[in-house]
């Protein structure tokens, strides 16, 4: 969680606060940025979905979150994964199949588990977060706990069962559960548009009773004042509620497909003049809250700790092949003993 100070600015946030924000987006597009190389170096089994370009909802949210509250998020889930606690070290270890990796290994990219920083699971299947993130709520709420629960999920998810099923009951039993959908207006290479009869996903959540604001992804303070909004009133008893942040992923669905052919490369242009740093960049150097040395420093520190977790991933061991059948059932030590 980053912590308030007792400085106001125009923003209405804290320097602390704005600078944590930045931190976080910077780490993200580093990091996403160096496993799109390594990709295309071939040091990454399988599938790679990067987060570039929708970096201020992962951090927006979970700049709220405590270690025990829970996130389940997606295929794209770098970005979770990064802004709930996972180191890069960890998480770059995972997509590079090593024993570190946060899931020692086995889960690759869209496989993250972290449970000790509350990352509950990113998954290849779309759709299954939402009704995991009910389910973590409900047990809160039946073990009367202080927590919250947050459903990452795409647009494309919106149109799963899963969507209607969790929000309806998230409603009906006032879980402390946030709905979370990053509407970057494509799912893999379908325009939302065309297969939403009524491509407003707060909308549609209206029609279910919940509290939902459609707003600007790229917008991190927009995003940081409707999450934490969401997270008093789950914690507060008074329900879930779904956010319909707007953004735009700026590379390929997954790395090494194609970038344009279903969309243009006017609108992926126009997207990326809109980058969520660039953004708060711009807003922090003209109301005096930062120069540009200060981030420039802030820019070049992330990088090095990027580095240095690309060398700790490289150099680390691949999984024991003695070990290829553990965690496969849960034992009695718990989920994730050898
Ligand atoms: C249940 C299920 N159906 C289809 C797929 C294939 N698939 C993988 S990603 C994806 C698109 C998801 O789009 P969206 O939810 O908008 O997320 P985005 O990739 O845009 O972040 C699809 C259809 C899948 N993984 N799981
Ligand atoms: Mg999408």
């Amino acid at each position: 969680m980053i912590g308030g100070s007792a400085v106001e600015h125009t923003t209405g946030l804290s320097r602390e606060v704005l600078f944590g924000l930045y931190r976080q987006m910077v780490q993200i597009r580093r990091c996403e940025e160096q496993l799109a190389r390594a990709h295309a170096a071939g040091l990454i089994p399988g599938a790679c979905h990067t987060y570039v370009g929708e970096e201020a909802v992962a951090a927006g949210v979970c700049a709220h979150l405590r270690p025990e509250d829970s996130i389940f998020s997606t295929h794209r889930g770098h970005g979770h994964a990064l802004a709930k606690g996972v180191p890069p070290r960890a998480l770059i270890a995972e997509l590079f199949g090593r024993a570190t990796g946060c899931s020692r290994g086995r889960g690759g990219s869209m496989h993250l588990f972290a449970p000790e920083v509350g990352l509950l699971g990113t998954s290849g299947i779309v759709g299954p977060s939402i009704l995991l993130a009910v389910g973590a709520a409900y047990g809160y709420r039946i073990l009367r706990q202080d927590r919250v629960s947050v459903a990452f999920f795409g647009d494309g998810a919106s149109n799963n069962g899963a969507f209607h099923e969790g929000v309806n009951l998230a409603v009906i039993w006032k879980l402390p559960v946030l709905f979370v959908c990053e509407n970057n207006q494509y799912a893999t290479e379908v325009p939302f548009a065309t297969v939403a009869g009524n491509p407003n996903i707060a909308e549609r959540g209206r029609a279910y009773g919940i509290s939902s604001q459609r707003l600007d992804g790229n917008d991190v303070i927009a995003v940081y004042a409707a999450a934490g909004e969401a997270v008093r009133r789950a914690r507060a008893g008074e329900g879930p509620t779904l956010l319909e942040c707007l953004t735009y992923r700026t590379r390929p669905h997954s790395e090494g497909m194609r970038d344009v052919g279903y969309r243009t490369r006017e609108e992926i242009e126009a997207w990326r003049a809109r980058c969520p740093i660039k953004t708060l960049r711009a807003r922090l150097l003209a109301d005096g809250l930062a120069t540009e040395a200060e981030l420039d420093r802030i820019e070049a520190e992330i990088q090095g700790a990027i580095d240095e977790a690309v060398a700790f991933a490289t150099n680390s061991p691949w999984p024991d092949p003695t070990t290829a059948a553990a965690h496969v059932y849960s034992q009695e030590e718990g989920p994730c003993a050898s």
